[in-house]
């Protein structure tokens, strides 16, 4: 009945409404309440093809899909990079990224202050859940993909260790031999540069700015043009 599908699409509406309003009064999250309605439609739409207990509110993105998106929309191309954005929008580890999780990740990815991008780079690089800390051998394994393939091997691992000696004279801040979060805060707000050090994993400039376009509400977009 037509009624019915009717009422059905109004408390769907609601329900998004009720959870834009609830995510927008958080501390960490930078977006307006349209902007979360749209970033929570785009999630529907994301988890579609999902599984039917994803669509009943568990779950939500898996890796492969965010995947997808990172490739997409932010022009990411290295897959154990991605993998760890996933990871760090992924807070309760349970593998996939909710609705929530959703929201407040892209809040630090597009809009998040200094302190919340490189402490959420931060996370990506030292592989959260481990010892907390950015060692010699993740750098090493971290800046492997930034060199070129050398013609001789030899020649290549030493180019790669004298690469993970230079990068961590500029981010070990107390010098201890390895990578602490406070380590890499105060480098990066020494040196906002080295905020993406280890690879790329946060939008650049045009991503950014055509995300933030798919997720306007109409009165920005109107002021805009
Ligand atoms: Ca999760
Ligand atoms: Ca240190």
């Amino acid at each position: 009945m037509p009624g019915k599908t009717k009422k059905h699409f109004g408390t769907k509406r609601q329900e998004m409404a009720h959870k834009a309003d609830s995510l927008c009064k958080m501390k960490t999250c930078h977006f307006s309440k349209q902007e979360i309605e749209r970033l929570l439609q785009l999630f529907k739409e994301f988890t579609k093809t999902a599984p039917n207990e994803v669509k009943r509110g568990k779950g939500g993105i898996d890796r492969t899909k965010f995947r997808d998106i990172l490739h997409q929309h932010f022009d990411m191309t290295d897959d154990v990079l991605m993998d760890k954005v996933f990871k760090a929008f992924d807070l309760d580890n349970d593998g996939y990224v909710s609705e929530e999780e959703w929201v407040l990740g892209m809040s630090i990815f597009l809009k998040g202050a200094i302190d919340e991008q490189s402490r959420f780079c931060f996370g990506v690089y030292s592989m959260r859940g481990e010892d907390g800390y950015i060692s010699r051998e993740d750098m090493y394994l971290l800046l492997k993909n930034c060199l070129v393939q050398h013609q001789q091997e030899e020649d290549a691992e030493e180019m790669q260790k004298d690469l993970v000696e230079m990068a961590l004279k500029k981010i070990d801040f107390d010098h201890d031999g390895r990578v602490s979060v406070e380590d890499y805060m105060k480098s990066v707000a020494e040196e906002s540069l080295l905020i993406e050090a280890l690879g790329p994993c946060l939008p650049n400039t045009k991503t950014r700015e055509s995300f933030l376009e798919l997720i306007a509400d109409d009165k920005q977009k109107k002021h805009r043009f």
